[in-house]
């Protein structure tokens, strides 16, 4: 006897992906549920080599659902996780509204997978911040080695990470510039077509933006509050991966070379690093994938203990869609959760 899985904003970029996910791992469903708003009722959506119609958020009974897969937005998952985590199901909530609450555990599970177990408070286990989840993968092999002081970041995000109106808004701007059309700037606040932008998410009052500032907190509570982080978040011109360039400062000695082999073993990550044209991975090669790809591992001689790096991942798999389902198989390896159908 499998489990009940629902998917909630199941036409959207990230839960089109965990329906694929969910297909391509085999999770051990019985049933999975697309599940939308209103407007999106009626259409369909691939599951494996099925198509499953959407049904209504609003109206759809949670009673016999064992895990709620949510991403539909933060103002939808204030509302409804809570709602749904009452019915005795497990939401995996990928939204930043839960992130921060105590009473609910923030998982990668390549770092902090024991942490699943705290989701009985509030039924609510909350995915990271896409750039978070990336990033914490590289660190964590890293930090148990020779344990992190300090980070500095700089993001080169998709614009996927905006949703589909960020990737809409990249190709019409795109084909607009070659066909001399109208430039419509409406997701983005200045051109992305050909440009890059310094600011995701809304600006907070020391400067950083949300997105730098969720960086910061979610690393901290993922992997270690003793870690200082500053980043700079910035939206380019590409359509899926994120791409990270990234400083650590280290308590003790680690080579490059340490470094390369320590990362070769971690769960999640694959090393592409060889000193030549090309020998590197760039976003456009890891869309599509689920590891976390680390290039370009060098000593900075400017600080004690110094390693730069550049980390690349699929901002709507590892990033989102993937972490999702990994929690959910984190849950159910640990036996942490039995399907409603068997207990009843
Ligand atoms: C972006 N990282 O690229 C964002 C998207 O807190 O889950 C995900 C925002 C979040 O725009």
């Amino acid at each position: 006897m499998g489990f009940k899985v629902a998917v909630v904003g199941a036409t959207g970029n990230v839960g089109r992906e965990m329906l694929e996910i969910l297909a391509d791992r085999a999770f051990p469903a019985d049933e999975v549920v697309a599940l939308a708003s209103r407007r999106s009722i009626g259409q369909e959506v691939s599951f494996g080599d099925r198509t499953l119609k959407v049904k209504d958020l609003e109206t759809y009974d949670f009673s016999d659902v064992d895990i709620c897969l949510m991403s539909a937005g933060g103002a939808v998952s204030k509302e409804w996780s809570p709602k749904i985590g009452a019915k005795a199901a497990v939401v995996i909530d990928n939204s930043s509204t839960w992130r921060m609450d105590p009473d609910v555990p923030l998982v990668v599970p390549e770092v902090n997978a024991d942490a699943v177990a705290g989701f009985t408070k509030k039924n609510i286990i909350a995915n990271p911040n896409c750039s978070t989840a990336q990033l914490v993968v590289a660190l964590k092999p890293l930090h148990d080695h020779a344990v992190i002081k300090r980070v500095v970041v700089a993001t080169y995000q998709s614009v996927s990470g905006a949703g589909k109106d960020g990737m809409d808004e990249l190709f019409n701007q795109t084909r607009s510039i070659f066909t001399a059309g109208e430039l419509k700037t409406t997701k983005f606040t200045k051109r992305i077509a050909f440009n890059l932008i310094p600011h995701i998410d809304v600006f907070m009052e020391d400067g950083y933006t949300k997105e730098e500032w969720k960086m910061v907190a979610e690393t901290k509570k993922i992997l270690d509050p003793k870690i200082k982080l500053t980043a700079t978040a910035v939206r380019v011109p590409v359509f899926i991966s994120h791409s990270e360039a990234v400083n650590i400062e280290f308590e003790k000695p680690i080579t490059a070379d340490e470094a390369r082999e320590i990362l070769r073993s971690a769960p999640g990550c694959v090393v592409i690093d060889k000193h030549e044209d090309g020998g590197y991975i760039t976003p456009h090669e890891a869309a599509g994938e689920d590891a976390t790809y680390i290039s370009r591992i060098r000593e900075d001689g400017t600080v004690e203990n110094g390693l730069a790096m550049w980390v690349v991942a699929d901002n709507l798999r590892k990033g989102a869609a993937l972490n999702a389902v990994q929690i959910a198989e984190a849950l159910v390896n640990r036996k942490l959760i039995k399907p409603k159908a068997k207990a009843a």
